[in-house]
C-alpha cells in the first residue's frame, strides 16, 4: 500500500516553489493542505465554463453549474456515507458548521442549567460557539480533562455526563496534539444516556476513513481546505431527523419556498441551511479533491504520513532540550514541540528562513496550551506529498535553531 510519492507531487504545482532562494517543504498540512492539479482544474474549469448561479436558471450555465454543485454534494455523501444528501449541508468550514449547530440546534434544545460536554482539547471552533449559545441560555460548559499524553480518557469523560448533559461535542483528532480520540466509544457513552454527539472532523477527513453511519454520530464537521480541497467550503453533516426539526439560522435567498411580507416558509433539506448563494466553486473544487483522496486511499496516506511523523519524531526527540507535546498511542501525523530557552515563534522564523513551512502558536486552542503550561508550541503536520527528504530538512532546521540560541 505504499504511495507513489515522486509522483504525487508532481501533482502539487506549489512544491516546485523556492522560498528564500530554497525549495519549499510544506510542513502545515494540518493548517490547509495543498490543492492537486485535479482540484485546481475542477475550480478554472467553472470559472471558465460554468460560471453563473445555482438552483435558478433555466439557462444553460445555470444548469450545468447546478448539476456540479449538486454533483459534489452527492460525492461528499458517499465519502462519508452518510444515508442521503438531504443531510450534507455545505458551509464556509468547520467553524461555520458548528456555529449553525449552536445557534439552531443548541437555541432549540438547550435552556437555563443544561450542560455541554467537550474536551480540554478543543480548537477554539469546538468551544466558542458552544460559550455563546451557553451565554444566550444559560447553559454551561463543560471540559473533560486530559492525561500527561494528551489523551481523553473514557472513564473521565463518563465521569461528566450528568442528567443535564444535552450534548457532547469533541474533536475526533486535535490539530494541537494530533490524539485521535475513542469517538465511536464516546458516541456509544452518550448515546446510552440518549445525548446527541457533534464530532469535530476537522483533522480526520484527510487521514482517517470516516464512515458516518458506523461512527453513529449526529453531527460531524469539515473544511475543505485541510482534504486538499479550496478554502471557504466545509460541510456539515446532520442526522435527518435532527436537521428537519431545526430551524434555519440564516435568512435569504435559496432557503424558501414562499416569502410574503408576512410570513416565509422553508425550502427542503439541505437547502433550509444554505442562504445565499453557495461558494459554488469550492463546492466543485471540494468533489475534485474528494476524487483526489480516494484515488490516493486514506489507509496508504494515513501509513505514509504516520511513518514520517514517527521518523521526525524519533530525530526531533533526540535533540536537547526538545520537548515532544502530546504523546498520545493513537495519533495522527502531527509533531507539537518546543525548545528549551527558544520561543516558538523564533524557531518558525528560524525555519522559514531555511524554507520549511511550519505552524508556531497556540493552534487556536489555547485551553490546551495552558493545560500543558505553554504559551506555545511549533508543529509539523505531514500531508500525502512529504516525504523523507522533508523530514530530513526539517531535523537539520530545528538542529540549526540549537546552533543560534546556544
Ligand atoms: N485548524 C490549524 O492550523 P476552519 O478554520 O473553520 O476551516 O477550521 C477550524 C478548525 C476546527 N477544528 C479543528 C480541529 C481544527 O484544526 C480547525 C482548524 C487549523 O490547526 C487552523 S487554526
Amino acid at each position: 500500500m505504499s504511495l507513489d510519492v515522486a509522483n504525487l507531487r508532481a501533482q502539487f504545482p506549489i512544491l516546485q516553489r523556492q522560498v528564500n532562494g530554497r525549495p519549499l517543504v510544506y510542513l502545515d498540512s494540518a493548517a490547509s493542505a495543498q490543492m492537486p492539479r485535479p482540484v485546481l482544474a475542477a475550480v478554472d474549469h467553472y470559472h471558465r465554463e460554468l460560471h453563473s448561479n445555482v438552483h435558478r436558471g433555466v439557462h444553460t450555465l445555470s444548469q450545468q453549474a447546478t448539476d456540479a454543485f449538486e454533483g459534489a454534494r452527492e460525492k461528499v455523501r458517499a465519502f462519508i456515507n452518510a444515508r442521503s444528501t438531504r443531510e450534507i449541508v455545505f458551509v464556509r468550514g468547520t467553524t461555520e458548521a458548528i456555529n449553525l449547530v449552536a445557534q439552531s440546534w443548541g437555541r432549540q434544545n438547550l435552556q437555563a442549567g443544561d450542560e455541554i460536554l467537550i474536551t480540554h482539547l478543543e480548537h477554539h471552533a469546538n468551544i466558542v460557539p458552544w460559550q455563546m449559545l451557553c451565554q444566550a441560555v444559560g447553559a454551561k460548559l463543560v471540559a473533560a480533562p486530559l492525561n500527561q499524553h494528551g489523551e481523553v480518557q473514557l472513564e473521565a469523560l463518563q465521569g461528566l455526563l450528568s442528567p443535564r448533559t444535552r450534548l457532547v461535542a469533541v474533536a475526533h483528532v486535535s490539530n494541537a496534539l494530533g490524539t485521535v480520540l475513542p469517538v465511536r466509544d464516546i458516541v456509544a457513552l452518550a448515546h446510552a444516556r440518549g445525548i446527541p454527539v457533534l464530532l469535530d472532523g476537522a483533522q480526520a477527513v484527510a487521514h482517517e476513513v470516516v464512515d458516518v453511519q458506523a461512527l453513529d454520530c449526529d453531527f460531524y464537521a469539515f473544511s475543505g481546505h485541510k482534504l486538499y480541497g479550496p478554502t471557504g467550503i466545509g460541510v456539515l453533516y446532520a442526522r435527518e431527523a435532527l436537521l428537519k426539526l431545526m430551524p434555519p439560522w440564516q435568512g435569504g435567498g435559496d432557503m424558501i419556498l414562499t416569502v410574503s411580507i408576512e410570513r416565509s416558509t422553508w425550502n427542503d433539506l439541505p437547502w433550509r441551511f444554505e442562504a445565499g448563494t453557495p461558494n459554488i466553486s469550492g463546492a466543485i473544487g471540494l468533489g475534485a479533491a474528494i476524487d483526489f483522496v480516494e484515488s490516493v486511499g486514506r489507509p496508504a496516506i494515513a501509513a505514509h504520513e504516520g511513518a514520517l511523523a514517527a521518523r521526525a519524531s524519533e530525530a526531533l526527540g533526540r535533540l536537547p532540550g526538545l520537548r515532544l507535546v502530546g504523546t498520545a498511542t493513537h495519533k495522527a501525523a502531527v509533531v507539537s514541540f518546543t525548545m528549551d530557552g527558544v520561543h516558538p515563534h523564533d524557531i518558525g522564523t528560524i525555519l522559514d528562513h531555511e524554507a520549511v513551512a511550519i505552524r508556531t502558536g497556540h493552534h487556536c486552542a489555547m485551553p490546551v496550551m495552558e493545560y500543558y503550561g505553554l504559551p506555545a508550541t511549533a508543529r509539523a503536520s505531514f500531508g500525502c506529498y512529504n516525504n523523507e527528504a522533508d523530514v530530513e530538512r526539517l531535523v537539520a532546521a530545528v538542529s540549526r535553531v540549537r546552533e543560534v540560541f546556544s
